[in-house]
């Protein structure tokens, strides 16, 4: 029997980290992953492998780690020799990161090189691979329309900057040291495993809130910012693949589906059989129940009723405008491309949130 490979996984409870455990583990991997101390349990995205037989919890081990504690790092890499690290762990919210760009720094910049000087001091520059979340952020300010692994970089947050350094400490030490360390430029991408205060989310929960009469309004910032939209699953394959290649390389992966942020809020409310209208401009606009598509099944909302507004505290102090990528090198070089379709995503999202609210519904209204 060839020898199991084992995978560290940083950010194991996140978005991408618990669809990553899943992948690997069904291609027979053994996964070890971080979590961070936190007051209220923060595994809900990874709890189902624990009851899941076909993922079989020996499969995955769980170890308390923050990234700005370099001795546990050090130490967890040791103990699990891993053949393969994904570096996922991170403060991955743009906006947040305005209000604590040292703490965003510290995990996501000095973190990532605290992993590759753990790798180093612990003499494994030939036994690990190494991968680090990269973010399409770094383009900000974008110097060409679409993105790829030429284009050069802008960043436009402290969160991007941090992305940057994190980006090239990375290939500083697969040239210094000859690490096997490759950057995945990811574009952005979804799911209902999706944090909460991303757009997209906020969108399809506020909806659905919306639509069972559990909040009035869903109030947002920019919503003409352009992005390029995919499905975590897909990307988290090529995560995989990027490390399976003969040698270390960075990767732009994309979809090159790019919708504005108020197109995105116009198809989930189409999804659930509402016709929404925009009126008034910048931080005065508005959307408002234009029509039902078919039988109005929401005795909650009236047609004309206001659902959304821009409320300028979510407004960024920088914006990135406009971002689309080209992965024309990975779809080439990694035969990689998405599965996942926008309308089968935003399908998948919405469902998922609206069968939330209509439980939560029955809980508050029919108390049981
Ligand atoms: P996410 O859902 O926010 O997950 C981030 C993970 O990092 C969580 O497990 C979080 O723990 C953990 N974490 C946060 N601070 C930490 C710290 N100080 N020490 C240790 N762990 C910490 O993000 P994601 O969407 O899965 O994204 C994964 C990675 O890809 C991130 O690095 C992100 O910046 C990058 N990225 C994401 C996208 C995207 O569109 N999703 C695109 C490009 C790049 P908790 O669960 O306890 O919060
Ligand atoms: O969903 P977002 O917060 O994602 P953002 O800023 O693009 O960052 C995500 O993708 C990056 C890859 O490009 C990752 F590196 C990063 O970790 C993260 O996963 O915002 C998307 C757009 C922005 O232009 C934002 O200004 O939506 C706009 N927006 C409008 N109203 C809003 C809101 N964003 C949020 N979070 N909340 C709003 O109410």
């Amino acid at each position: 029997m060839p020898k199991r490979k084992t995978a560290l996984i940083t950010g194991l409870t996140g978005q991408d980290g618990s669809y990553l455990a899943e992948f690997l583990i069904k291609k027979k991997y053994i996964v070890h992953g971080t979590k961070r101390r936190s007051s209220t349990i923060n595994t809900n995205r990874i709890d189902h492998i624990y009851n899941e037989p076909q993922f079989n919890k020996k499969n995955l081990q769980i170890h308390y780690c923050d990234l700005s504690d370099s001795l546990s790092i050090l130490s967890i890499i040791k103990k699990t020799k891993p053949d393969e690290i994904y570096n996922l762990a991170a403060q991955s919210h743009v906006a947040v990161s305005f209000q604590n760009p040292e703490y965003t720094s510290d995990i996501n910049a000095l973190g990532t090189l605290r992993i590759l000087e753990s790798i180093r001091q612990l003499g494994y520059e030939k036994k690990i691979k190494f991968y680090q979340a990269s973010s399409s952020e770094l383009y900000g300010l974008v110097k060409e329309v679409p993105q790829n692994e030429n284009t050069p970089f802008h960043p436009r947050s402290p969160y991007a900057v941090s992305k940057l350094y994190a980006y090239w400490i990375t290939i500083n030490y697969r040239e210094a040291f000859g690490i096997f360390g490759c950057n995945g430029i990811l574009f952005n991408h979804e799911s209902k495993r999706r944090g909460e205060t991303f757009v997209t989310r906020k969108i399809t929960i506020g909806l659905s809130k919306i639509a069972y009469g559990l909040q009035e309004c869903l109030y947002l910032g920019n919503i003409d910012s352009k992005r390029d939209w995919g499905h975590a699953k897909d990307y988290v394959e090529m995560q995989w693949l990027i490390l399976q290649q003969k040698n270390p390389d960075d990767y732009v992966i994309s979809t090159g589906q790019q919708i504005k942020v108020r197109e995105f809020l116009k198809k989930c409310a189409t999804y659930i059989g509402i016709k929404l209208s925009f009126r008034g401009k910048g931080k005065n606009e508005t959307a408002y129940v234009k029509n039902f598509i078919g039988k109005n099944k929401f005795s909650k909302i009236k047609v004309g009723q206001t659902i959304v507004r821009v409320d300028p505290r979510y407004y960024r102090p920088a914006e990135v405008e406009n971002l689309l990528g080209n992965s024309s090198k990975a779809r080439r070089k990694l035969s990689w491309k998405p599965k996942i379709k926008l309308k089968d995503m935003i399908k998948e999202m919405m469902d998922n949130d609206m069968n939330e609210s209509k439980k939560q519904e029955i809980l508050i209204n029919h108390g049981f």
